[in-house]
């Protein structure tokens, strides 16, 4: 097998600890940092592959998100900077639990599946989270990319919505933007100061953000970037990686999960503050207020609100095109309700997992979608970037309608439309509640979330429930979901449901009911019915 170099030699520096069984989840692989030098030297082969037979750059992040520092993990980036197809997922891992001897048989078995053209050039980018592990491992994907004579790029430290777009960006010829953070800071800051133009009487305290970088890459980016920013936004950056550890009791979804606030935050009464994860991917927002009270707004708020302000500003635009909300079973019923009875918006709801909150999306004009644990985005079709783009040139548009049209255009630019994005996000929320005029306390109070708990069971083998109708109903072990059935039946206003992780060992409970006593009570006893 001549074609694959020397494969063999070379993956034999990168042994897989025997008996090791892995699979490409939700999010790609995620273990142990130590078990993970074979998966990131097979994934440079596997991108190299996927680059040659694509035509196209194709990325490789080196993260574990939100797991703690201890962990690692790695995915791969599809030329429109999404999610790699599920096919491809099924290759990642067929070659992560390859034995070392039949490496290059299933390398052969892809080539020809996929009819790999063996000769066509490959280019592959790379980037990584501040883990400690984060830089060996990347050096063991670029290993992997040189191996089959792929073009590599390491970006270094970037997050994960930073290496999206830069694929993105390198798949279009520059028409989404400049392949560099530089060009990535410089498309969102000219987007927001165009929007945040539009709110010229914003004092300085309405400027001013407290942002939870959870000790990781976000917080690093968030530095470079501050200076673009202002003087229109200020940041005050906590958990900056100077002393804390990543994600340690800080970060989006240790603020979601115990809905407090993180360590170290210093937070006066109706300050606006939001927290990143672990690469960046994901944000929520919260404030106290005067008697100490904690006010999450998660996900599916930041969906609301955006989804609001799209629909209004459509309307005053004059433009006829549809937008839709995608949520996952862990959406908040308050949220979904005020989406479809209030707002009157096509409500749609996915499997857990960016990808399937992505496709789902982009079925629609206006596609927002928005995981209640604060990953989403907004993506437009082209029909709907068209009309946008037409109506901020038009010269015979009344101004209300222009306004809208520019609003909408730099609306777009500031979206990172290749994935969720911490930043973007922000940036996104800050530039809406100046327009709008809005508080966060007026935010928060647009519907008031339905008290809610969230647990997690360990049980022997998560894989024996199994889930349908958007993973809001278990069908197996049989007798299952009756039982929450009749648990429900007995709290007002309740919902719950099981799930098996796609990131961790273990099976997950979702409760939500009229008070929190009772979601307590309900969550604690529908986990009991899982053993
Ligand atoms: C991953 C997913 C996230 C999902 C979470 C669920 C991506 C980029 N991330 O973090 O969307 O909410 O897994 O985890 O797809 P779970 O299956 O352990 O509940
Ligand atoms: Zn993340």
């Amino acid at each position: 097998m001549a074609q694959f170099g020397d494969v063999s030699q070379k993956s034999a520096l990168h042994p897989k600890p025997k008996g090791l069984t892995l699979q490409y989840g939700t999010a790609g692989f995620r273990t142990a940092a130590d078990r993970l030098d074979h998966v990131m030297f097979r994934m440079g082969l596997l991108a190299t592959l996927r680059s040659k037979q694509t035509k196209s750059t194709i990325g490789v992040m080196v993260t574990a998100s939100h797991n703690p520092e201890e962990d690692n993990g790695v995915k791969l980036i599809d030329p429109m900077g999404e999610m790699v197809t599920p096919a491809w997922e099924g290759y990642a891992t067929q070659l992560a639990n390859a034995d070392q001897d039949d490496l290059c048989a299933v390398l052969k078995g892809i080539v020809e599946s996929e009819g790999v053209d063996m000769a066509q050039a490959a280019s592959v980018i790379i980037g990584r989270d501040t883990r400690p592990s984060s830089e060996n491992l990347s050096r063991a994907v670029l290993d992997g990319i040189s191996c089959l004579e792929g073009h590599s790029h390491d970006f270094g430290l970037v997050t994960t919505p930073q290496l999206h777009y830069m694929v993105l960006c390198r798949n279009t010829g520059g028409c989404y933007g400049d392949a560099t953070t530089q060009g990535y800071y410089e498309k969102l800051s000219k987007a927001f100061a165009e929007l945040t133009k539009n709110a010229p009487k914003r004092t300085l305290d309405q400027k001013m953000l407290l942002v939870d970088g959870a000790n990781g890459i976000g917080a690093l980016k968030m530095k470079e970037m501050e200076a673009f920013l202002k003087p229109e936004l200020q940041v005050e950056i906590f958990n900056d990686g100077s002393s804390g550890r990543l994600n340690y009791e800080c970060g989006a979804d240790y603020v979601k999960v115990q809905q407090k606030a993180p360590r170290g935050m210093q937070m006066s009464p109706g300050q606006r503050c939001c927290s990143f994860d672990g690469d960046a991917d994901r944000i929520v927002y919260y404030y106290s207020d005067s008697n100490a009270r904690f006010h999450l707004l998660d996900g599916d708020k930041i969906a609301t609100l955006i989804s609001t302000y799209l629909k209004e500003l459509l309307t005053e635009a004059g433009l006829n095109l549809q937008v839709a909300v995608v949520q996952t079973a862990y959406a908040n019923g308050s949220s979904t309700r005020y989406l479809e009875d209030v707002m009157k918006v096509t409500v749609c709801c996915t499997k857990t997992g960016v990808k399937h909150l992505h496709h789902e999306a982009q079925k629609f004009d206006v596609g927002v979608y928005f995981e209640a644990n604060g990953h989403g985005t907004v993506l437009f079709s082209k029909k709907a970037e068209e009309q946008i783009r037409e109506l901020a040139e038009e010269s015979n548009a009344s101004d209300e309608k222009k306004r809208a049209g520019k609003l909408l255009e730099s609306t777009v630019n500031l979206i990172n439309q290749a994935t969720g994005d911490a930043i973007s996000d922000m940036l996104l929320i800050e530039a809406m509640l100046a327009v709008r005029g809005m508080s966060v306390q007026d935010w928060a109070s647009i519907y008031t979330d339905l008290p809610n708990r969230q647990l997690k069971v360990k049980v022997a083998d998560r894989r024996v429930i199994e889930t349908t109708d958007a993973e809001r109903r278990a069908v197996t072990p049989a007798g299952l979901q009756d039982s929450i059935d009749a648990l429900v039946k007995k709290y007002r206003q309740a919902r719950a449901f099981v799930r098996p992780s796609g990131t961790e060992d273990v099976v997950r409970v979702y409760a939500e009911a009229d008070t929190q006593e009772s979601v307590d009570a309900l969550a604690h006893q529908v986990s009991l019915a899982v053993y």
